[in-house]
């Protein structure tokens, strides 16, 4: 895949990848389809994040979407069965391998919702970290309008991070969420209007890029256990990896940096 090193762009056909300034943006890219999910998106997605993953000079992720959509969610268009993986295939082979990977990334991933997120798009932002939103962004649990469950973790992130009764709503009416109530209910950290939404998203990203790499990737992990396991093994899950943290160079140097009073430089070590 192109376009891994700083300042870099690919030439993916229907994702951009751009890195600058240790942040990695990663955009859906069929806005005349409002960013369904085909195939090759799904493919493209998933070797862009992990790209993303390995590479040093990444340290936050923003994930977006071109044009008036963040995504509409799969491919209608696309057909199932036959000569094509059936939807579970599809869900086994694609989509469930990328809600894992964003999950599993040792970064932060900010979805930046520029418009409505609609079905497996809505699952994508809600496995980011940090969602803001665009003053025009919406959020729609389609699934039920074409016949199909709420999948791809949306019935796993959902409750989490809304409380179950809302959620329960929103997937059985179908009702689109706006970007407001989104906020309200905390699904989203901010709304910001449309035409500064990648400014702040860049604003956001810039600083948790000059935060302690390894720090950062271990508190995502931490804070994924902790949705899963009983107060005691969470306990020792952060003991464990306190343990990782406090003989980190980055300790050190946020250490220093703070008895000197000047901004620490870390790197990851
Ligand atoms: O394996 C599996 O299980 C598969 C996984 C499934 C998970 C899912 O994501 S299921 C849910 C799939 N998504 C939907 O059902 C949403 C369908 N789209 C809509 O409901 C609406 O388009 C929106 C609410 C998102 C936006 O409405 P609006 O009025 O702003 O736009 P529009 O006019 O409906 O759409 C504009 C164009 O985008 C239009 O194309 P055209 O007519 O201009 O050529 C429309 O067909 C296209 N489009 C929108 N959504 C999709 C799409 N094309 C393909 N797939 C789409 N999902």
């Amino acid at each position: 895949m192109a376009g891994s090193g700083s300042g870099s762009k690919s030439t993916l056909s229907t994702i951009h990848y751009d890195v600058a300034d240790s942040i990695a943006v990663i955009t859906l890219a069929r806005p005349n389809a409002l960013n369904a999910l085909d195939r090759t998106m799904k493919d493209e997605l998933l070797a862009t994040i992990r790209g993303a993953g390995r590479d040093r000079a990444v340290r936050v992720v923003i994930l977006t979407g071109a044009g008036r959509a963040f995504s509409a969610g799969q491919d209608l268009r696309e057909t199932f069965g036959g000569n094509e993986p059936t939807l579970a295939e599809e869900l086994r082979a694609r989509y469930n391998p990328l809600i894992l990977t964003i999950r599993r990334l040792g970064k932060p991933v900010i979805a930046a919702v520029n418009g409505v997120a609609a079905g497996a798009g809505a699952s994508l932002a809600f496995a980011a970290d940090l969602r803001l939103a665009s003053d025009g962004a919406t959020f729609v649990l389609a699934f039920g309008r074409v016949g199909l469950v709420p999948d791809s973790g949306s019935t796993w992130f959902l409750p989490r991070l809304i409380g179950p009764a809302r959620a329960a709503e929103l997937m059985f009416t179908g009702d689109p969420l706006p970007a407001d109530e989104a906020a309200r209910l905390g699904l989203v950290s901010r709304v910001v209007p449309g035409e500064s939404l990648m400014d702040e998203a860049r604003a956001l990203a810039g600083r948790l890029a000059t935060s302690a790499p390894l720090a950062m990737a271990m508190t995502k992990r931490a804070l994924a256990r902790a949705q899963e396991v009983r107060l005691e093994d969470a306990l020792a899950y952060e003991a464990s990896l306190q343990g990782i943290a406090g003989r980190s160079a980055d300790h050190r140097e946020g250490v220093m940096a703070f008895m000197d009073k000047r901004t620490p430089r870390f790197t990851g070590e």
